[in-house]
């Protein structure tokens, strides 16, 4: 088999998506997602003027090769432009694979190591009333895992939390808009919320947090102290990442679980976290990750240090991620939880696919390949629009992680 043409879909049915195509000579197609918020088109330009050129007349079969040819061969290595394209023509290449020999891409990682994915969702409301009532939502929805972000009293706004009705949706029109932001408030907030959380919905209901990577590591590791009697899933992005050996003050003083990875593009954003256990799960999914080929070193990797996966899965990976994280998450022994953020109804028509939730679980479906498509045609009728994600300020105006 052999590759003949490959190309880029950019549509916004809500939000923005990239979506490679590749064709063979056998009539055999693969989708990859290549979709990174907020730098789309850079992502588009890399995978048409300068990726497509080079895998036209490969073998599909391929993927090691075809990975290595891709990481290696440009020279330059890593970064998110860079693996999130090279993760679109990897998972693409699963697709093919998976359709070519008629079995759903989990087998060909190992087959299946459980039936059901367990996955969370976002619970949010401008103050710890709302945010408890959208969590008694969810529980209604059947969701056994629930991540719980509030509004701050004293702050406009704050990650996480819907401005209006409707869910949360990570990326604005138009240029980013600015946030204001306080730490002190927030920490004294945050165990008020799982406290009253855990009076209300009991032990068995698994609670998560997002701190968004806004605290220094002091500062997360007295949040991950004060957050311990209500027993969380874990504690999201306490702090940025790119020095590895933060982590290791928040995990010395504190048992409650850590989660990381979400902005990681290769292994070596996460091998010092992981090998000293300063993590519990590594949150990379494979659009960002380099795509399943290197997502399924990862995991191997962490399972050796006892870290679990929890892939991110907001509503800016589109369903071709999550597609291809369910088959993933279904195949590793060492799966942790999987994110769902459901799609609007728009992205999901654009996106016809097999995966499917029910009661807290969701499943990847048996259909060959990942068993996601794209309609070519409603996808035209929604061009790309610019889209940024906001930025955030302290009080004083010091620009700050968001
Ligand atoms: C999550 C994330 C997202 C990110 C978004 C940025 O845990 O789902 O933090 O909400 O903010 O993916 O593009
Ligand atoms: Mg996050």
């Amino acid at each position: 088999m052999k590759i003949t043409r490959a190309t880029v879909n950019v549509t916004s049915p809500g939000r923005n998506f990239v979506t490679l195509k590749i064709e063979t000579d056998e009539g055999i197609y693969g989708l990859g997602d290549g979709t990174l918020n907020g730098r789309e088109l850079a992502v588009a330009s890399y995978l048409t003027d300068h990726v497509i050129p080079c895998i036209i007349g490969r073998d599909p079969f391929q993927t090691e090769d075809i990975w290595q040819y891709l990481y290696r061969g440009p020279y330059w290595r890593r970064g998110p432009v860079t693996m999130s394209a090279i993760a679109a023509v990897d998972v693409a290449l699963w697709d093919i694979k998976g359709k070519a020999l008629e079995t759903p891409v989990y087998n060909l990682l190992g087959g299946k190591s459980r039936e059901g994915l367990l996955v969370y969702c976002h619970a949010n409301g401008k103050d710890l009333d709302h945010a408890l009532e959208d969590v008694a939502h969810h529980i209604d929805l059947g969701y056994k895992a629930i991540r719980i972000q509030s509004g701050i009293p004293g702050l406009a706004s704050t990650y996480g939390v819907a401005k209006g009705p409707g869910g949360y949706e990570p990326a604005e029109r138009g240029l980013p808009s600015e946030a204001a932001w306080a730490t002190e408030p927030y920490l004294r907030y945050v165990p008020q919320l799982f406290a009253k959380a855990r009076e209300q919905f009991g032990e068995e209901v698994h609670l998560l947090h997002d701190c968004h990577h806004r605290l220094t590591p002091i500062e997360a590791a007295r949040l991950g102290k004060e957050l311990e009697p209500f027993h969380l899933f874990w504690m999201e992005d306490p702090t940025p990442a790119e020095l590895q050996e933060n982590f290791k003050t928040i995990r010395e003083h504190t048992t409650t679980p850590i989660a990381v990875g979400e902005v990681f593009n290769t292994i070596w954003d996460a091998h010092d976290l992981i090998r000293n256990r300063w993590i519990d799960y590594i949150r990379m999914t494979t659009v960002h990750g380099g795509g399943i080929t290197h997502l399924k070193k990862i995991a191997d990797f962490a399972s050796l240090y006892a870290v679990r996966t929890g892939c991110h899965g907001p509503t800016d990976v589109s369903p071709v991620s999550m597609a291809a994280a369910l088959h993933f998450g279904t195949a590793v022994n060492n799966f942790g939880i999987q994110e769902h953020m459901p799609h609007s109804a728009e992205t999901d028509a654009v996106f016809p696919h097999h995966y499917t939730f029910k009661d807290g679980f969701m499943y990847p479906g048996d259909a060959p390949g990942l068993g996601v498509d794209l309609d070519e045609k409603l996808a035209a009728t929604y061009p790309y629009q610019r889209a940024y994600l906001p930025i955030n300020r302290k009080l004083d105006g010091t620009l700050t992680d968001w």
